[in-house]
């Protein structure tokens, strides 16, 4: 289930309350890439969540308090429990629920998983199956997708016009249910990204 603050909050903003119990809280801002992370995977995995959207540069006192670093997202639990740094907060959710699994059992294919992600950060890999982590979605495929995604919206679809192998997981990514309920049209981005760049915006 997924429920949407529909404002986003900032400075001056009364602090959140406890988490009810059964239910877990993302602090997120609408077009982070880093928060898409885990909200795919609390999409995918069917957690019953609340998304409470910040203002990115007039963030509420109360955030400071949940995150030293003071970026989102971040998850809080009903025991006040805070998880931050999104490849965190999605391996927490992939251990603390019992639903569909992400992550694979074997310790050494999660390694695996967990090194073409530090790859991925550094330089693009080859890859012989549909999805990076075999030929069904997994969690790596989750944590790179959202900046494969906003390529069109800042006009650099063409990094992947030599490399058919990444347009075809992008394109087996846009089939995925997941991803495809969480997908922002490309004039939202660039909405956004206009009113973020001017000063005082969002
Ligand atoms: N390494 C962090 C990066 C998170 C991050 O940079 N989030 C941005 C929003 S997209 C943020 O909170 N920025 C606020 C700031 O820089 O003060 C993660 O993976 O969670």
């Amino acid at each position: 289930m997924l429920e949407e603050s529909a404002r986003s909050l900032g400075k001056g903003s009364t602090p959140l309350g406890l988490v009810p119990e059964g239910l877990i809280c993302i602090c997120s801002m609408r077009f982070c890439p880093f928060a898409e992370r885990t909200r795919l995977v609390l999409k995918a995995e069917g957690i019953r969540h609340e998304v409470i959207y910040t203002n990115l540069k007039d963030k509420p006192e109360w955030f400071f308090k949940k995150n030293p670093f003071s970026l989102m997202p971040v998850l809080e639990n009903s025991q006040g429990q805070l998880i931050y740094e999104s490849a965190i907060t999605c391996e927490y959710l992939d251990e603390a629920y019992s639903g569909k699994k992400l992550l694979p059992d074997d310790p050494y294919e999660k390694a695996c998983q967990k090194m073409v992600f530090e790859l991925f950060s550094k330089v693009l890999i080859n890859k012989k199956t549909t999805f990076f982590g075999g030929n069904s979605v997994s969690m790596i495929d989750y944590l790179i997708w959202p900046s494969f995604e906003r390529l069109e919206a800042m006009k650099l679809n063409e990094c992947v016009d030599h490399t058919p192998e990444l347009k075809l997981w992008m394109a087996a990514m846009r089939e995925d249910p997941t991803v495809s309920a969480l997908l922002t049209v490309v004039k939202d981005w660039q909405g956004f990204t206009e009113v973020y760049l001017q000063p005082g915006g969002l």
